[in-house]
């Protein structure tokens, strides 16, 4: 057994079972191994950033770890933007970053890099195992990392000869850490703070978005504290039967004139709310004045049961309120914009299915009418990176092969990480790419705007402008190897995202809005 042996069998015995990769030379014994290690199901990846946003879907999804496979610190680098998205959906992800040979770095070849220093502040843990025996503790030690709590992506470093030299080091096992409980005494100082409060909060976020905590949130609800989620959250439910808390508004100006009278805002699973972007005279902490904030629970205990506990010591009803199943009748027509794409997912979309959502400012067509759908959970864009719509996709198929994953794009996000297309087809994965094609960067002609930068001229236009030359999305899409259509009226998607969501297996529709 060499070192890339007992780092797979380190992995696999730690039910690390998915590997999202773009190798290089100095990863070649890990790939060998694998040969060797059938558990583990190698997925290649044609960008490092598809690679990493696929393991963000995947850890999303499966609440443990895949890894990913990297080449050195170009490969790290590479993959960054949707490591930073997964730190701050806190996902577990273990990366497998090699390197060159311990003896080879002094001699400063041309991929030689500071790797530590690139993966250190993108990581919740970052070491190498720097000979063979250290490999198998040290990946223990990585899995155990990257749960937290929170979690995120541990990075081990994994030089060549460690890989290719022999080890009789057995697999090590990790413990996963369990989420604390918030203090009796937490839930005590809210209980208190929202008897005195006139017009209390409750801001939910992160684990206390899941199923239970969703559920205790609505019991708060019924006890008639209003319910508000983080704008961006890793996953949630959504749809028939789950409660829909309100969302906190994108733009600053509109949170906080929403918030406008509370003077209490409870905190569960998140921190403060923060402004996206700072603008000129504009606040950058969304909470209005005269407002006192309190933690019943950070992102690393277990909200829901801190949720839990408050609805109860309230003495909240037992059961809060939830969606109805409302789906909308008939199909539209005329104009395809995303408010009629929207309505047709939100008909067609199965119970069960993940939407992986990236589509930036074609997001809201589809969520309003989806609030009422088949039950369903959603993906968002957690750091604000875009690229992330078709990866998170890939890795959550990969986790969830009986479930319908549907991912929103918007056409300049979906250009970041288009290379994922070709994943889905090559493992054909039942996964449905939309890409809402406006030819735009459409928030940012908003954002100039709103920055006090004034309207877009021509020179300016030609960085927010895709239309020239067009982007052939149906062809790019059939070159990558998926079935592809372009939509250009209500009827025409409706159309093709029925028969999508009918059928299993990989397909693309481009919605021309
Ligand atoms: C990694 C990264 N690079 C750049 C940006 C800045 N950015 C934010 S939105 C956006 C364009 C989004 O365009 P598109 O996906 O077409 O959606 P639309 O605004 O047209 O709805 C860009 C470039 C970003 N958020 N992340």
């Amino acid at each position: 057994m060499n070192g890339a042996d007992a780092l797979i069998a380190t992995l696999v015995a730690n039910d690390v079972t998915a590997c999202f990769a773009n190798p290089g030379t100095s990863e070649m014994q890990f790939v060998a191994a694998l040969d060797r290690n059938p558990q583990m199901r190698p997925v290649l990846c044609l960008f490092e950033g598809v690679a990493t946003g696929a393991a963000d879907g995947y850890g999303r999804m499966a609440d443990k770890p895949a890894c990913t496979l990297l080449h050195l610190g170009p490969g790290y680098g590479n993959g960054v933007a949707n490591l930073h998205n997964a730190r701050r959906a806190f996902t577990p992800i273990v990366n497998v970053i090699g390197d060159h040979a311990t003896y080879h770095r002094q001699y400063d070849a041309p991929l030689n890099s500071d790797i530590r220093t690139l993966a250190g502040p993108n990581s919740v843990w970052v070491d190498s195992a720097d000979s063979p025996a250290e490999v198998a503790p040290l990946a223990a030690e990585a899995v155990a990392a990257s749960y937290g709590p929170p979690g995120g992506p541990a990075s081990l470093i994994l030089p060549a000869d460690s890989a290719w030299l022999e080890t009789t080091a057995e697999p090590a096992i990790a413990q996963r850490p369990e989420r604390p409980a918030p203090t009796p005494a937490a839930v005590e100082e809210v209980l208190v703070a929202i008897r005195a409060a006139k017009t209390p909060m409750v801001l939910i976020g992160g684990q206390a978005c899941r199923a239970e905590g969703l559920k205790q949130a609505a019991r708060l609800a019924a006890h008639g504290i209003t319910v508000y989620a983080d704008t961006f959250v890793a996953r949630q439910p959504r749809g028939a039967g789950h409660f829909a808390p309100k969302r906190m508004p994108y733009f600053g100006e509109m949170a906080l004139a929403e918030l406008d009278g509370v003077d209490l805002m409870v905190l569960a699973g998140t921190t403060e709310p923060v402004a996206f972007f700072a603008y000129p005279n504009r606040p950058s902490l969304l909470v209005p004045d005269g407002c006192e904030t309190l933690s019943l629970a950070g992102r690393g205990e277990d909200a829901a049961l801190g949720l839990a506990a408050l609805a109860d010591a309230l003495g909240a009803p037992a059961e809060g309120p939830v969606q109805p199943l409302k789906i909308p009748d008939s199909a539209p027509a005329g104009a395809l914009s995303p408010q009629t794409a929207g309505l047709s997912v939100a008909r067609h979309l199965p119970e069960g299915a993940i939407v992986c959502d990236d589509s930036v400012t074609s997001g809201g067509g589809v969520a309003v009418p989806s609030m009422t759908a088949r039950p369903h959970e959603v993906l968002a864009l957690t750091g604000g990176a875009i690229g992330i719509g078709l990866p998170l996709a890939v890795g959550a198929a990969v986790a969830c092969p009986d479930r319908k994953v549907v991912s929103l794009n918007g056409d300049g996000a979906a250009m970041y990480t288009v290379q994922a297309l070709w994943t889905i087809a090559r493992e054909n994965l039942d996964v449905t790419a939309v890409v809402f094609a406006n030819n735009t960067y459409r928030i940012l002609n908003i954002e100039m705007m709103r920055t006090g930068a004034g309207q877009a001229g021509p020179q300016a236009a030609k960085l927010l402008e895709l239309g020239d030359p067009a982007i052939d999305w149906v062809s790019a899409a059939k070159g990558l190897g998926l079935p592809a259509v372009r939509c250009a009226t209500a009827e025409e998607f409706e159309t093709a995202f029925a028969a999508a969501m009918a059928q299993r297996g990989p397909m693309f529709i481009e919605a021309v809005i």
